[in-house]
């Protein structure tokens, strides 16, 4: 399959994000990208593709405007206040206080637009993720288009980055662009199956009150893990898209078997709603040597996924998401998308 990819995720780079009480630094970070990069050219997985130039009216259809508008300026009003090292808020309006006065300043507009302190800005971060954007618009123009699978290989993730919001590492939803692009080109209905180690909650945000795109995650539980206040099993969607989300958190600590049994109940799920089309948040946070996750997967595990979700018979826009033990990431991405193309 082809890949999509862009050199200017090299611009986020430098950052931090808070965790454990300390600004450490940022665990989404350039190498993950390049190793992944080289390992399709290690095992031949196919041609690498520059995006195609797109304009962000796909975007608009599923973020706030006032939060897209935001995006691009947070480097600028960082820097007008002085400030040299990475923009990131420090307070955040929980129920109880406003969200109807929008704030002026430019830590409050953070925190304003965020739910953690894990979506930190550098003066290459907006191109970055820009460029994530165009590369999963032409990811899904390529399936549409007729190939039977795609990846779009772009950096900052997605899927925690709501309708109005950024956070854990996300700021513009890529998943959500490609299943969108995919219905605007005719999908009548497409599913997303998230298998990052962590709930896709900005995915299932999006797309919660809708029945023309379904969302279906493999995650850690939240009651331990982050984003730790979405993702539970009761959440199945509201109005129109009742049904149409399905939530399968797992304890930390789980291992293959019960996480595979997890991956046929999912795919079982999808299949359930007769897709055209088949988004796949690709995260391989569930890797056992992961540094902030605890899923037990092997390397040896990941072809296997991707000869699972094959069976689908879906085409398939595969976007990168998670995935932190850089040493292996390449082996870990690469080995699904080798796995599905078997
Ligand atoms: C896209 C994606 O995978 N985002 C994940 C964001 C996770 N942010 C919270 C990280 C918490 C790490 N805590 C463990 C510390 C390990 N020493
Ligand atoms: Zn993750």
């Amino acid at each position: 399959m082809k890949t999509v990819y862009s050199e200017a995720h090299r611009g986020h780079s430098g950052h931090g994000e808070l965790v454990a009480g300390a600004i450490v630094p940022g665990f989404e970070k350039p190498e993950r990208a390049e190793i992944i990069r080289a390992r399709i050219d290690e095992v031949d997985l196919g041609p690498v593709v520059p995006p195609a130039a797109q304009t962000l009216a796909t975007a608009h259809k599923l973020h706030d405007a006032a939060y897209l508008a935001f995006l691009p300026q947070v480097w600028a009003l960082w820097r007008a206040e002085g400030r040299h090292g990475p923009a990131m808020p420090f307070a955040w309006p929980v129920p109880g206080l406003r969200r109807d006065v929008e704030p002026e300043r430019i830590d409050a507009r953070l925190g304003f637009h965020s739910f953690d302190g894990g979506a930190s800005f550098v003066a290459g971060t907006w191109t970055a993720i820009r460029a994530a954007h165009d590369v999963a618009l032409t990811a899904a123009d390529l399936v549409a288009d007729g190939a039977p699978a795609a990846f779009a290989l772009g950096r900052p993730p997605g899927h925690h980055a709501g309708a109005r919001f950024m956070g854990g590492y996300c700021y513009i939803n890529n998943a959500a662009l490609a299943a969108e692009r995919l219905r605007e080109r005719g999908a009548a209905r497409v599913a997303v199956l998230d298998i990052d180690y962590h709930h896709g909650n900005g995915t299932q945000d999006i797309f919660y009150a809708r029945d023309d795109v379904v969302f279906v995650s493999i995650h850690g539980d939240p009651k331990t893990e982050f984003p730790f206040f979405l993702g539970h099993a009761d959440e199945t969607g509201t109005g129109a898209g009742a049904g149409f989300t399905r939530n399968l958190p797992l304890p930390a600590g789980t291992g293959w078997e019960a996480w595979a049994d997890a991956l046929d109940a999912a795919c079982d799920e999808v299949a359930r709603h007769r897709p055209d089309a088949l988004v796949v948040s690709l995260g391989v946070d569930t890797f056992a040597g992961d540094p902030i996750s605890r899923f037990r997967l092997d390397s040896a595990h990941f072809p296997r996924i991707g000869r699972r979700l094959a069976r689908l018979g879906l085409p398939t826009v595969f976007v990168m998401e998670g995935g932190y033990a850089v040493e292996a990431i390449g082996v870990n991405a690469v080995g699904v998308l080798a796995g599905f193309e078997e």
